[in-house]
């Protein structure tokens, strides 16, 4: 909506909890907002990732069907192929300054391993997570399901080693246990954090399947922060992604999105099949599955399409390294708004307008602009305020005895650093005098 410049006014409204300081720019006027007046301050550019070698990520893959050969032809949980999978990958990361944990587990009377690698440093309070399951099914080698996923997670963690990249959050990477057998090992990681860390835990990465023989590229539509650096990533590469809907539930992210915390992920696709519409758009053959040899004997090291997996290992460091740069803004135009018509009582008892906001992560930020609609014959009459979810209320604007003019349609821009972004916030007006009227015409926070 573009506000005639007249109305324009911008107010830098400083608060800290419970006072309520206005401070205007000396000499502020009332002046054309400039599309970003109040722009969140100039965020922590992240570092460029490293482009992940494919033939690193393909040398995990022949590893691991090495260990499938070796080890009776799978690599499925309680088997000795699949902790063969945890020692090769443990090994590598140990070697590269990881912290090692294997967390234990029993499933279908078998001992299950999940491997957590935590990197030295970053905020401990602010943990970045991407993962992948490391178990394939019993028929065979799981090379595509799930040996892309957790070779594209580890050249990710040697990379964020080669570069010894200090981001400002704390990165932690796993491989999880008995995915195929319902989500067991990454269910039970989630079942035994405590409340406490489950709270640091700022975003969870999942990558299975991500080099299907005939791809798609799908990204979760879950945290959309999470699926915006994707979609963005596939964008510049001039790829179109869909999000990805049968996933839910249907991968190790579940016990993570279940727990409260913000996840995402990548996806080239199973058994259904591809349309002829994904043909045209991604190559490839249409009225095929995307992985005509899923949970099968086939999916082996020639079931992977190359340009997929080094496309989806490229936009998995991408994202490691952008999330984990500290406060990166969200995207651009994320508004929350209600243009619903709420009256407001001459002289009368305050009203409010709500949003509820969902899908953010941690608090809203420190410059939230907080855009206000409000048609009156007399705004000086009228006091405004902003409400937090836990009822906090910033002052927005005060009476005036003297201002005489009709509306008030202006952004304010408020530190609200110290609320959780998600829940219900609310526009709170309140007429203060007798004889004009008026109506909130719009509310909109724009993280
Ligand atoms: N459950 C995964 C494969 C799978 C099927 N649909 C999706 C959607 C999103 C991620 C993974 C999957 C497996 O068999 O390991
Ligand atoms: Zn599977
Ligand atoms: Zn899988």
């Amino acid at each position: 909506m573009s506000l005639p410049s007249s109305l324009r006014m911008s107010s830098t409204v400083a608060l800290a909890a419970g006072l309520v300081v206005t401070a205007f720019a000396p000499g502020v006027q009332a002046v054309p907002a400039l599309p970003d007046a109040h722009a969140p301050a100039a965020v922590t550019t992240a570092l460029a990732a490293p482009d992940l070698s494919l033939t690193n990520v393909k040398a995990h893959l022949t590893q691991f069907s090495k260990i499938a050969a070796d080890n009776g032809g799978n690599r499925a949980h309680g088997r000795p192929g699949h902790k063969a999978s945890v020692d090769y990958v443990k090994a590598k990361l140990d070697a590269a300054g990881f912290t090692t944990t294997v967390q234990q587990f029993t499933s279908n009377g078998a001992t299950g391993y999940n491997l957590i690698a935590d990197w030295p440093g970053g905020s401990p309070d602010q943990v970045l997570f991407a993962g992948a399951h490391l178990d394939s099914v019993t028929e065979g080698a799981g090379i595509n399901d799930n040996g892309s996923g957790s070779a594209a997670v580890l050249e990710t963690a040697l990379a964020v080693s080669r570069a010894q990249y200090k981001p400002a959050k704390h990165l932690r990477f796993a491989w999880w246990g008995a995915e195929e057998l319902g989500l067991v090992g990454s269910k039970h990681y989630v079942n035994n954090l405590p409340t406490t860390e489950r709270s640091k835990i700022k975003g969870y990465l999942n990558f299975d399947m991500i080099g299907s023989p005939n791809p798609g590229y799908f990204v979760y539509d879950d945290d959309p922060v999470i699926e915006k650096t994707f979609k963005d990533y596939f964008a510049g590469l001039g790829i179109q992604t869909e999000i990805e809907t049968e996933g839910d539930g249907r991968s190790d992210h579940a016990p993570f999105k279940s727990a409260g915390i913000p996840v995402g992920g990548l996806f080239t696709g199973a058994s259904s099949k591809k349309t002829a519409a994904q043909a045209q758009k991604w190559g490839g053959t249409s009225g095929q599955s995307f992985d005509r040899c899923y949970h099968s004997s086939c999916d082996t090291t020639a079931n992977i399409d190359d340009t997929a997996l080094d496309r989806n290992s490229d936009a998995a460091a991408h994202a490691v390294w952008t999330l984990s740069a500290g406060t990166t803004a969200p995207p651009a135009g994320t508004v929350f708004e209600n243009t619903a018509d709420v009256a407001v009582p001459d002289n009368g008892a305050a009203v409010t307008s709500a949003v509820d906001v969902s899908g953010r992560t941690g608090n809203a930020p420190a410059a939230l602009k907080v855009g206000v609609d409000i048609v009156h014959t007399y705004r000086g009459d009228l006091v405004v305020d902003l409400v937090a979810p836990d009822g906090t209320a910033y002052r927005l604007k005060d009476r005036s005895g003297t201002d005489s003019a009709d509306d008030v349609r202006t952004t304010y821009t408020v530190d609200a650093s110290g609320e959780t972004a998600n829940g219900t916030w609310k526009l709170k007006v309140q007429d203060t005098s007798a004889q004009d009227t008026g109506y909130i015409d719009a509310f909109r926070l724009t993280f």
